[in-house]
This record gives structure tokens, sequence and C-alpha cells, in this order.
């Protein structure tokens, strides 16, 4: 299962003819940049070659009023003039004779990569294209945009497939306001969008473009927009947004298909977007959206109008579609503070339609109150770029580093006997374990290691974890006699080094806060339905679910708003995942947790599980080497009341430690009047 590439020098033979300074940024070379470098970086010789087609009429209709069709349909024809005539009815596009081609090519190039996702020819892919598609209307060209590539294709992929949902996820900074207008009373589509906004200063100006649009009629809760009021965005906004408002909505709405309006605008250097988000930011989106749909994932090129960040974020973006590991992100700091507000927003206009928005504290009841918030809320610290005043073209960042997948994707540590999977590698040691070792094990398993099969598996488990560390394994899974002992014994190893961390997740009940230690080495969560263990300072999260791990819902939530963002901040060098005795995780979560995690530690996630319950070892392996989770049933349950209680408990006692937690603005945030709500909080506020 492959990722397939759709592309065609022709889409690169048109271009400005006349001078428009708001135009100008619209080049073919945005193509020609982004192509080289896919093939510089090899990445373009592993994907498949699709080959773009022209759209047809009837495809163009499905969005389209044939008025419109018939007027761009002559545009080949005209003289400069002309051109130039037709192109001043609308906003900031032009027309070009070789235009018309160029627009049926980009559309059918989204339709020829949705036919190969969808017939299992790939599992996914990305069409490079010019004109790009989301501003575009039904009868109304605009921001260089002339027909709706992936409009078109979300309707191409219900007719032709009858695909029930999809999602669409628009990354460009500009508000694809053509997309918006195509679905908003649709609730089989759910369109997302973060946009450069700044109170409806920046292009296309649009009042609808705010949070409290959200869809019309049965389509209402299908359209998500989060506004950007300030510019200078970076990854920890980008990805704050993923985890609190997104990918959970995303997961409640159980996508079959997942369409990315993959605008590249929205990083650094770019002249319209003017955001600070890093190029490999793009690596992680992708990876945060592949376990939907089964993973079937199509994106097509938007914006992206720096000729150095734009081919750099098409490539990790590719790069992540073949299964490499993203790179690890350091440094994320704190979300900022007009980040932080519009989240609230947005999330308050939609907790009355997403069961996952829907908290017990910290958000107001309705949008109208958050509004007044907004109003009342300081402005963030963040306008000037700095006293030179630097143009977003002129700054400077680092090339992301080199992505190298190791030789051998997975392998397996099982007891006696047993086969591996086709695809993994088996690893069983005759060394010795550690004398220091043994020692250390002696003192806390006595009882356990009178069994002589107790250590059997061990030295194999430490080979394993050697060769994670040399970069010679990504990934890696061992059946143990005791996950306790295991993990007493990689954490001992791993610990040795001098600034190692590692993520230990640990699904199910039973005792591990006696490893968790508070000098950072390890950051351990642990998700089960007991509630035994007392949290210990910040690097020992228990999280307590009372419907369990078999609970779809109550675990995502845990999943996505607490220790993704915790792992994110944390930013391991190995996650360690165990599979605690008889933790009733459901096999669907289990899946999603595996894929997810892969996010971090370049990919190195070495599982344990117990002797015995080891059922799950075909799929875990599966994912493990690179298959994406099966999606979750439709329509996912609510969360108990208080799992959801428990976890945003959690999250905002937590927020202080770990930044990535935070939901809501400062100067608003409920965290520090537990028992008040926003807009109980407001009210006090004005009145005092
Ligand atoms: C130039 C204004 C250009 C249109 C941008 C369209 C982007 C489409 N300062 N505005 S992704
Ligand atoms: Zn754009």
């Amino acid at each position: 299962m492959g990722t397939a590439l759709v592309y065609d020098e022709e889409m690169t033979k048109y271009k400005l003819l006349w001078v428009d300074p708001a135009c100008k940024i619209e080049v073919p070379e945005r193509l020609t940049v982004s192509y080289e470098a896919l093939v510089k970086n090899g990445l373009c010789q592993r994907c498949v070659s699709i080959p773009a087609r022209e759209a047809t009429e009837a495809e163009i209709l499905l969005v389209h009023s044939e008025e419109y069709l018939e007027g761009v349909k002559k545009t080949p024809y005209m003289t400069l003039e002309d051109l130039k005539e037709f192109t001043l009815q609308y906003g900031d596009v032009y027309f070009h004779p070789n235009i018309y081609h160029c627009a049926k090519l980009a559309v059918g190039s989204a339709l020829q990569l949705c036919d190969s996702v969808m017939t299992g020819k790939v599992r996914n892919g990305m069409a490079l294209v010019r004109p790009p598609g989301h501003h575009s209307m039904r009868s109304a060209a605009s921001g260089f945009c002339v027909f709706n590539n992936v409009a078109i294709a979300a309707r191409y992929a219900k007719q032709k497939y009858g695909v029930k949902r999809v999602l669409i996820v628009d990354w460009d900074v500009h508000h694809g306001q053509g997309v918006q207008y195509c679905f908003e009373d649709d609730p089989s589509v759910l369109y997302f969008s973060w946009h450069r906004y700044e109170h409806q200063k920046f292009w296309p100006n649009l009042r609808e473009s705010d949070y409290d649009n959200v869809g019309k009629e049965d389509g209402a809760g299908f359209n998500i927009n989060v506004p950007w009021n300030k510019v200078g965005m970076k990854n920890s906004d980008y990805l704050s947004v993923f985890f609190h408002l997104l990918l959970p909505v995303a997961y409640e709405f159980c996508p079959e298909l997942v369409l990315v309006c993959a605008g590249f605008d929205s990083a650094i250097g770019d002249p319209e977007g003017e955001m600070c988000a890093s190029p490999d930011i793009f690596a992680h989106l992708t990876h945060l959206l592949m376990n939907l749909a089964g993973g079937k994932l199509c994106a097509v090129l938007e914006g992206g109008y720096n000729l150095t960040s734009l081919p750099q974020s098409v490539c990790q973006t590719v790069q992540t579609l073949l299964g490499d590991p993203p790179t690890r992100l350091s440094d994320l700091g704190a979300p900022c503070e007009s980040a932080l507000e519009s989240l609230q927003c947005v999330r308050s206009a939609h907790r009355q339609y997403w069961s996952c928005l829907r908290q017990a504290a910290g958000l107001p009841d309705s949008h109208v109150s958050a509004k007044r918030i907004r109003s009342a809320g300081g402005e963030g610290e963040r306008t000037e770029v700095g006293e030179e005043e630097k143009s977003a073209e002129e700054q400077a960042w680092p090339e992301p580093p080199q992505r190298v997948s190791p030789p051998v994707r997975c392998a397996l540590v099982l007891p006696g006997g047993e086969a591996p999977p086709d695809g993994c590698e088996q690893i069983s040691s005759r060394e010795e374990l550690h004398p220091l070792m043994l020692t250390k094990l002696r003192e806390h398993f006595q009882s356990e290691l009178d069994n002589c099969s107790a250590l059997a598996s061990l030295p194999s488990l430490m080979t394993l974890v050697e060769k994670m560390e040399k970069n010679e394994i990504r990934n890696g899974l061992a059946v143990v006699h005791s996950v306790t002992m295991a993990m007493m014994c990689v954490l001992q190893h791993v610990g040795d080094a001098p600034s190692s961390r590692t993520l230990v997740v640990c699904v199910g009940g039973g005792s591990v806060g006696s490893h968790a230690r508070e000098d950072g080495k390890t950051l351990t969560v642990q998700i089960s339905s007991e509630d035994t263990e007392k949290p210990t300072g910040k690097f020992y999260v228990p999280v307590h679910l009372k419907k369990g791990c078999g609970d779809a819902s109550g675990f995502m939530q845990a999943l996505l708003g607490l220790l993704l963002p915790l792992g994110y901040q944390y930013n391991p060098d190995l996650v360690l995942l165990v599979q605690m005795p008889n933790a009733g995780v459901c096999g669907g979560v289990w899946q999603q947790l595996v894929g997810v995690l892969q996010g971090f530690a370049q990919g190195h996630v070495l599982v344990l599980m117990q002797e015995g319950e080891q059922a799950r070892v075909g799929p875990t392996a599966s994912t493990l080497l690179g298959d994406p989770a099966p999606p979750l049933e439709h329509p996912l349950q609510a969360p108990l009341p208080e799992d959801v209680e428990a976890v945003e408990t959690l999250r905002s006692r937590l927020q202080s430690d770990w930044s990535l937690l935070q939901n809501t603005g400062e100067s608003t945030a409920s965290f520090q009047y537990e028992n008040q709500t926003i807009a109980e909080l407001k009210i006090t506020k004005s009145v005092s």
C-alpha cells in the first residue's frame, strides 16, 4: 500500500501577464521547486506516480454553475485586454489563456488521487496542483483559485464511492470560504479551517470566517473556523488546536475519507501568512491525521508562496505519508494568549454539537458569552516582529533535519517457538543479563524470580532496546513473563544515558507509580479504571476512567487532550507502551494509541505485553509496521460525564507545568476560579 503523487508539468504553464501586486506571488516556480525537492530527497521515486487528467464538465458542475463554467471556458480565446477585464469581476485572481486547461488538470488531479485512494491502489497521496482551489465559489473565481479542487473531490467521493462522511482539513493560512459555502448546510462534510483573520482585517475580510460560523441547518456544527487574530503563530499554537479541537471532533465525526487543503502559506517565511510554524510541523499534522478513516488521506496543494519553506513543507508532508517517522519537535513553548482565546471561542461555539467538547467546567454555555470575553480579553503579547522590521520572507530558519528510517521497522521478542508476523524481525538473544540488573531485579521481584522462566525473554528485550537506541530498529514489541519486571529492566538501562527521556504509557491498573521518578528521566501516564495510585508531582500522571479502558470515547479524550500534549511537550527519545495485565482496553483504541504514539521519539515505540495476554500481538505489530489503525465504531458513544470530569480536572491541574495542556485564554481561564464558569466570572468581573 503506497503513496500516490499526482503531478503534471503542464500546470506550471500559466502565469501573471500584467502588473498586479496582489497576484505576483502566485508563480509557476511554486510547483517546480516543490517537485524538484521531492526528487532531490528521493521521495518522488518512492511514490506511486499517478497521471493527472482533465476533469470533465460534469465533474466541474458538481460544485460550479453552468454560467461560471461557460465564462471560464472562453478565457483561452480571449485577448490580453479581455482577460484583464474578465479578471476584474473577481478578487485577487488572474486569468491566462492556459489557466482553464490547468484548472481542469488541477481538479482532475484531485479526482485521480481520490480514485487511487478509494479503490485501494494506494493508501494515501498528494496532488501538486496549480491553480489552487479553496477560495473559488459556485460562480466566482477568487484568491488565485478557479475551480474548487477539494470541494469537487469531496462531492465526487460521496457520489462515486458512497463515502458517507468526509473530513476536510484546511491548514492553508487563508480561509477557504469557497469550501465553507459549498458545504455549510451539509452534515456529511466536516470542514475545518484555521486562518489569519485579525478581527476581519485580513483577506478575504469576511464576517463569516469567524468562529461563530458553525454551519447552517442540518450542517450546524460541521463547519469549524479557527480565526488567528495575530500573526506569528508557532508550532505550539497549531498543535494546541489539533489536540484540543480538531482531533477530538474528527474522531467523533469518524470520517471515511480525509481531504487536506494543503496550503503551506501557514509556514514560516510566507509573505501572506506571516506565521512562524516550522516546515516540520506538517509532518506532525499529517501524522496526526493518518489514523483517521483507516488511513485514507488525500492532500491537495493550495497556497504556499515562500519558495524555500514551501518545498520543505511539501517534502515533510509527503515523507510522512510514505511512513517515515516525523522528527522530534524540540522546545515547544506555550501556545500564545491570542491563539488560546481563539481556541476557547471555537470550543465554546461548538460545544453544543460535539460531545467531546461538552466539558463539565471551563467553557461558557454559548458563544454569546464567549464573544463578550473576546472583546473584554486583553490583546496578546505578539504583534511586532522586531525593531528592524524584517519582512516575513527575510526570516531565517534551519533546514529541517534529514529523516532517516532504520533498516528494520519492527522487531519482536516472543516466547519460545512462536513465529513473528510477516514483515517483523524476530530477536532472540542468549546473552546474560548484566549482573547489576539481576541484583536490582532480585531486590524488587524476589518471589517471582524463583520461577525460572521469569527472566527468559529479558536478554532479548535488552538486545531490542539497544538496537533501537542505535537506530538499527525503529520499534518493537516484546511478550514477557512480567511487564512490570520488563519495564524496570528497560528503564534501568535507558536511564543510564545522561539525558534520556522515556515516555511511559501504561494502559490498565497495577502498581507502576514506584517506577515513576521525578528527575524528568521518565514521564509516566497510566490510564486505568483503578483509583488507587495518587498523583505525585508532574512526572506521574494517573488517569482514572470509571468506564475503564474499554470505553472508546473516554479513552480517546485522555489520549488526545492529555497524553498527546504531555508527550509533545516532554519530547521523549523513547516511548514505552505497556499493556498491564487485565487492562481491558478495546482493540480499536489500542491500535489508535499505537499509531499515534509513533509520532514521538522518531517512531521509537516499544510495546510490552504479558505472556498469556498476547492476543493483540498481530494487530499491534501491524500498526507498528505502519498500517493505519482501523476506524473506531460510529457513532462513538458520548463519554461518561465523570470520566470527562476526571480528564478535565487532571488537565487543568497539570497545565501550569505542561503548557500545551492549556485550552483557554489566560485572562479568562477558569482554572484559577475552580467552581465558577467563565460566564459567571465575566459577570463578577464586570460588576466589580
Ligand atoms: C496580496 C493579497 C493576496 C490573495 C491571497 C490568496 C491566497 C490563496 N497581499 N490575497 S491560498
Ligand atoms: Zn492561502
